[in-house]
């Protein structure tokens, strides 16, 4: 698995700030350390982590062309902010320059700002690693941690939650993914407690 990481950090750092860089590797650490303890194959975890910000850093007007131009990606996404992007196009740029990727990998990297309706355990892992990474300092996130040494849907729950009112306070727009996600996680629970 070092081999690998190392080629991973090669390919991904040029493309990255350096703070960046070291989130991304935290986020991957954050990752590992969930799958130990959750599930989910570890090499799918190191690859969706070291490559899910691949794309922040791509100029708008790119990013923009490549959702006009592929027919996977959800047009609704120009409707909403474009910091929501860089995990969709993300996936179709790795595609390209990297290569063949596994589709939960894809998935994972795609729906990492928002999560989506029907999470599967990277999505859930890749999410909530985004979000605790230890360099993350907000609200909610010692909240968010400790959740996540108990719970992976409780933890993610209280993610969405939180951003959801954090870009309420913002008087910004939700992407309705964020929504989906939510929904879904608050029936389990609702569910869960009968
Ligand atoms: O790329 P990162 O900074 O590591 O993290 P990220 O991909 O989770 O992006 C975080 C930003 O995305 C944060 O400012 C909150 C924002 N965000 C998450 N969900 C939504 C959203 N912004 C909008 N407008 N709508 C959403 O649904
Ligand atoms: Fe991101
Ligand atoms: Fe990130």
């Amino acid at each position: 698995m070092d081999t690998s990481r190392e080629e991973l950090k090669r390919f991904v750092r040029p493309h990255l700030t350096e703070e960046r860089f070291d989130h991304t590797v935290r986020v991957t650490d954050t990752a590992h350390e969930l799958a130990e303890r959750f599930g989910g194959d570890a090499r799918n975890i190191e690859v969706a982590g070291m490559l899910h910000d691949y794309a922040k850093y791509r100029p708008e007007e790119e990013m923009c062309r490549w959702i006009e131009g592929s027919v996977d990606l959800p047009k609704d996404l120009l409707n909403y902010s474009p910091v929501l992007w860089h995990g969709p196009v993300g996936v179709k740029m790795l595609e390209k320059e990297w290569g063949p990727l596994d589709r939960s990998v894809q998935a994972a990297i795609a729906s990492h700002t928002t999560g989506n309706a029907i999470m599967s355990i990277y999505d859930k892992i890749l999410f909530l690693a985004d979000y605790i990474e230890p360099g993350r300092d907000f609200p909610g996130v010692e909240k968010a941690r400790r959740l996540s040494e108990e719970d992976l849907d409780k933890a993610c729950l209280y993610a969405l939650d939180n951003t959801i009112r954090f870009l309420m306070s913002k008087n910004q727009t939700i992407y309705p993914d964020t929504f989906h996600a939510y929904n879904s996680l608050q029936k389990k629970q609702e569910e869960e407690n009968g």
